[in-house]
């Protein structure tokens, strides 16, 4: 067996090359646009915020929300393209300044809460049986602003009501170290995935892992994504990349740890990722730099390391390593595997 793999990505990953010190650089593309994108670059699944599915989804009533959800349905139905997930995007508004679930304010848990249950509403219009939780504000400036254990209990309760509501949907936590939040309540999956089992229905809660979020906690992707999948709570990946303990950069994958890439595919198809519907998902984002008409050129050379990727995994000599690993000797592993990546002749041969 080995891994099945579709490939999926959210409109924010086409963007406007705006960051916190400059405004944006490109000119907008609309959705229908990028949902062509999907087509010509073949992406089948198509991830979504709540307010990507339904526009300014606070300013209408529930009703008309499910309409334009519905009316969303048929067109990714015409392109034969599947809504992923749909992640409640409780870090912009007024209401979650403090946090969505973990605000002090009462009334901002509610609207929280009341948030996520509309996208349950929105994703089951979409027929679509996942949500991703990206906990972006549930954390952290100053540690004394919060009660730290309140905090979670507040973050299960959150994940019961939402299970409750919709019984078919499953909760994917989406860890994250920091930012925008200085420290955040789920750093890991490791966090994510204790908690999922304090949940009225763990069997509904799992994780999805980022590579740049894993490298941010100092951590290795690979295993990050390996804890999960021992758990059966790898339901989806967000591959990315990330030069060291800086800002959160979502560069293309591979661009800067090509080997831990490569690491992240082989735990992917070892582990038959994608044979239960999991999608390979990219959460990545066009450089600044980039003029418009190339707004799409990183999800395109990502695509294509995965699969360059997937042949290097393929290609590897098992037999090889096992003699490495009987031996002891890891560091002729180490140096087959480099010259394996490098596509080195007589990379077997360890000279
Ligand atoms: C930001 C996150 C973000 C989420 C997306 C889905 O750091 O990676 O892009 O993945 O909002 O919830
Ligand atoms: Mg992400």
């Amino acid at each position: 067996m080995a891994g099945k793999f579709r490939f999926s990505f959210g409109p924010w990953n086409i963007h406007e090359g705006s960051d916190p010190f400059g405004p944006p650089v490109r000119e907008s593309f609309s959705f229908e646009e990028k949902l062509k994108v999907y087509k010509k670059l073949g992406f089948q699944g198509v991830q979504l915020h709540d307010d990507d599915a339904v526009p300014n989804l606070d300013r209408y009533r529930v009703k008309m929300v499910l309409q334009v959800a519905r009316e969303l349905k048929k067109r990714l139905d015409d392109l034969e393209l599947e809504a992923e997930f749909i992640a409640p995007r409780l870090w912009e508004s007024p209401r979650t300044i403090d946090g969505g679930y973990t605000s002090n304010d009462p009334k901002e848990r509610r609207y929280a809460i009341d948030r996520s249950i509309l996208a349950a509403d929105i994703a089951a219009a979409l027929d679509c049986d996942r949500m991703v939780l990206w906990l972006a504000r549930e954390g952290t400036y100053i540690r004394e602003s919060k009660d730290p254990v309140a905090s979670v209990e507040r973050i299960v309760e959150a994940c019961n009501r939402i299970l409750q509501h919709n019984k078919k949907i499953r909760i994917l936590i989406e860890p994250k170290p920091n930012e925008p939040m200085d420290l955040a309540y789920l750093p890991t999956i490791g966090h994510a995935i204790a908690l999922s089992y304090r949940t009225a229905d763990p069997g509904r809660v799992g994780a999805l892992v980022e590579t740049a979020h894993a490298l941010l906690a100092g951590l290795d992707p690979s295993d990050e994504m390996a804890y999960a999948l021992y758990h059966q709570k790898l339901w989806s990946v967000h591959l990315n990349d990330q030069n060291g303990l800086k800002y959160d950069q979502d560069k293309s994958f591979g661009s800067a740890n090509l080997r831990m890439a490569f690491n992240q595919v082989r735990v992917l198809d070892e582990n038959n990722y994608g044979r239960k519907g999991e999608f390979v998902g990219l959460d990545v984002k066009a450089m600044r730099t980039q003029k418009r008409e190339g707004s799409a050129k990183h999800l395109e050379t990502s695509l294509a390391m995965f699969h360059f990727l997937i042949e290097k995994v393929r290609a590897l000599d098992r037999k090889l390593e096992r003699q490495f690993i009987e031996a002891r000797d890891y560091e002729g592993l180490d140096a087959y595997i480099l010259r394996h990546l490098l596509g080195v002749k007589g990379a077997k041969k360890g000279r």
